[in-house]
């Protein structure tokens, strides 16, 4: 597993340089507290976005908790809200490292294959995977708003800033599930 730290030497290393370029490793000092406020933004309101996200999958494709689809039964209704807690919490890893190496090999690894073989859906989880997406950007920014959330509705409240910088990236994280997937 590599950070934004240990990448930049092995990079180096691979090409027998000294640690040359620092300007992006600067700027990942410089906005660090601003990638701490966004992984705090995911990680406190964790559970209610795994929930909201499955729900809303299952709202959408309502044959999944229905016999024979793939969150029936309940062992497998759990199966899959575990899961989507697991990518979750590996895209938080990522986001804080600056690197997606620890989603890569001890999340998405053979996860398509192991998917293919239970016969999990891949678009209903693609599914789940955006509506993650779409929240995490949302509490990031505190864009979300109390019609959407009802009576989970929360603020994070950070110094507002310029954030679309942390916000594409996260969003590419939840972008390389969806491409070891799909
Ligand atoms: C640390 C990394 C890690 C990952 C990523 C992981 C995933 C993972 N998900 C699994 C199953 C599963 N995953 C799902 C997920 C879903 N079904 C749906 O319809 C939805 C689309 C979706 C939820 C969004 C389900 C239902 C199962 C059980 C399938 C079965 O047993 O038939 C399994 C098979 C073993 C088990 O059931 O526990 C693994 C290994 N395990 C790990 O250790």
């Amino acid at each position: 597993m590599l950070d934004a730290f240990s990448r930049a030497v092995v990079t180096a290393d691979t090409s027998t340089s000294c640690v040359s370029d620092l300007s992006a490793l600067k700027a990942f000092v410089a906005e660090g507290n601003k990638r701490l406020d966004a992984v705090n933004a995911i990680a406190s309101n964790a559970s209610c976005m795994v929930s909201d996200a499955v729900a809303g999958m299952i709202c959408e494709n309502q044959g999944l908790i229905q016999a024979g689809g793939n969150c029936y039964p309940n062992r497998r209704m759990a199966a899959c809200l575990r899961d989507a807690e697991i990518i979750l919490r590996y895209v938080t890893y990522a986001l804080l490292a600056g690197d997606a190496s620890v989603l890569d090999d001890r999340c998405l690894n053979g996860l398509k294959e192991t998917y293919a073989a239970l016969g999990v859906p891949t678009t209903s989880t693609v599914r789940a995977i955006q509506i993650m997406k779409a929240q995490a950007a949302a509490h990031i920014n505190d864009t979300n708003t109390e019609a959407g959330g009802g009576k989970n509705f929360r603020r994070m409240g950070a110094v507002k800033g310029d954030c679309s910088a942390i916000t594409a990236e996260v969003s590419s994280y939840f972008d390389r599930v969806i491409s070891a997937l799909s």
